[in-house]
């Protein structure tokens, strides 16, 4: 099977994990920012993540993606979802999409290595997030408003059990996304689980490319 991802995308690392969760082999093809052409042909629009499946055809959306995949050979998302892991998600998106979007845009990723390609998704993101420049300046206060529920996550995953499930391919590409935020705190527990998922779906984190 091939999947069709950018390098950055939280819900394309969805998809990427259930491949290593499961050990199944998957060809990654990197799709640049500003090809709108390849996915519109693939599969009617410009999105990712999208998987070739085996018998040719195409599907996109990552939880449907992840459920296609999960559905071959034994199940490795055992774990019952848990309702406050998936809250904290919801709680910590908006502010950690303000830290996470400009340094994505000056990120090392397979779909921004040509200057178009970069320029595109500076465009794309300008136009969601606004003054990208502006975004960034918010560093402090956006900041303190993560890293207090940071060591609340701290707490949430403090001794949980190591099964996974649904919850963790919810929660595991937000932590990566933010890993690339310099100036972070990553406390013991966040950065066990963080460290464990990265080993077990083989899609690496981003702390050696963290921009403060
Ligand atoms: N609901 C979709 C959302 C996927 C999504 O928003 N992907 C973004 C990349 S992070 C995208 O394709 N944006 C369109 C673009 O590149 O213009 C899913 O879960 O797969």
């Amino acid at each position: 099977m091939k999947l069709y991802i950018y390098e950055h995308c939280p819900f394309c690392t969805r998809a990427r994990m259930i491949f290593g969760l499961k050990k199944l082999p998957v060809e990654l093809a990197i799709i640049m920012e500003g090809d709108t052409d390849t996915p519109t042909r693939l599969v009617g629009r410009k999105v990712v993540p999208i998987l070739q499946k085996q018998d040719g055809s195409h599907m996109a959306e990552s939880l449907d993606i992840v459920q296609y995949v999960e559905g071959i050979g034994a199940p490795v998302l055992t774990a019952k979802s848990d309702a406050a892991l998936d809250a904290w998600g919801q709680a910590a998106w908006k502010p950690a999409l303000g830290l996470i979007i400009p340094r994505f845009t000056q990120g090392d990723f397979a779909e921004l290595a040509t200057p178009e390609a970069r320029e595109a998704y500076r465009l794309r993101e300008e136009k969601a997030f606004g003054d990208l420049d502006a975004l960034l300046q918010r560093t402090p206060e956006l900041l303190a408003q993560i890293n207090p529920l940071m060591a609340q996550l701290a707490t949430l995953l403090d001794g949980r059990s190591e099964e996974t499930g649904l919850s963790d391919i919810l929660l595991w590409p937000l932590l990566r996304c933010l890993s690339i935020v310099g100036g972070l705190d990553f406390p013991a527990p966040v950065l066990a689980y963080a460290r464990r998922l990265e080993q077990q779906s083989g899609v690496p984190l981003l702390f050696d490319q963290q921009i403060h």
